[in-house]
């Protein structure tokens, strides 16, 4: 059995990481018996979410374990796709993971709305009185990952429209087609379709998701991945 160690369902989404929830989304692909966990950061081999615990083997970062799925569970999730396929669905998902991702945390953890409403709360868990520092520390280490990344470098309304671009582009690829690259989803739709949604959560009141809600084949690609993934949360 494989374990899927989470942040658990919050804000109407399968994960607040897109990371864990590419991780789930291509465990549902698979067709994959798996329990989740939550709680299990501190054991993470690299201090991140997600990572999977396959009948004792462990695997971090999403883009190894389906690497490990592949290999392991003989999984083909590119099936049919010819080599420029492959080529875009990798580019799509390197700027949805190193670009976009970037400035959705912005406006998540250093817009104080979003941060009250959203990343506040996960501290809830942690005594009263350490709370207030708990978030204070941590807040302050985003801050500076954003800044190492560079993006955090530009004013807001700057990082705003270079993620409306991503969201564009991504829209541009997709087109009037079902899926990414075509009439069946592949792993890359594990990765885009989980950052897709992520950037368009309603919960939060950005830029961004306004524009990424605003584009109609975004909209029903979010809509159809959560029914066929998530029909539990789709509403
Ligand atoms: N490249 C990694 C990225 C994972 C990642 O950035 N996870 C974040 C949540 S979105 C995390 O666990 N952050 C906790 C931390 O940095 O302490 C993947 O694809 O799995």
């Amino acid at each position: 059995m494989i374990t899927l160690y989470t942040f658990g369902r919050r804000f109407g989404l399968p994960d607040p990481s897109p990371f864990v929830c590419k991780a789930e989304v291509l465990l549902r692909m698979a067709g994959l018996d798996y329990r989740t966990e939550t709680g299990g950061i501190r054991k993470a081999p690299k201090g991140k979410l997600p990572f999977i615990d396959d009948d004792g083997t462990f695997v971090a970062d999403s883009h190894f374990i389906r690497a490990h799925l592949e290999r392991k569970h003989k999984i083909d999730f590119d099936l049919g796709l010819s080599d420029r396929d492959k080529a875009i669905g990798w580019a799509a998902e390197r700027m949805c993971e190193e670009h976009l991702y970037w400035a959705v945390i912005d406006s998540r953890w250093l817009v104080e709305d979003n941060w009250q409403k959203g990343p506040w709360h996960f501290f809830d868990f942690a005594p009263a009185p350490l709370r207030p520092l708990i978030r204070f520390i941590v807040r302050r280490q985003v801050k500076r990952d954003l800044w190492s990344h560079g993006l955090g470098r530009h004013a807001r309304s700057d990082i705003e429209s270079l993620a409306k671009r991503d969201l564009d582009a991504i829209a541009a690829i997709l087109g009037d087609k079902p899926w990414l690259l075509g009439p069946e989803p592949t792993g890359f739709d594990a990765s885009v379709w989980s950052s897709v949604t992520s950037a368009l959560c309603p919960h939060f009141r950005s830029p961004i998701g306004e524009h990424g809600r605003s584009l109609p084949n975004l909209v029903a690609y979010r809509d159809r991945g959560m029914k066929r993934w998530f029909p539990e949360l789709s509403s």
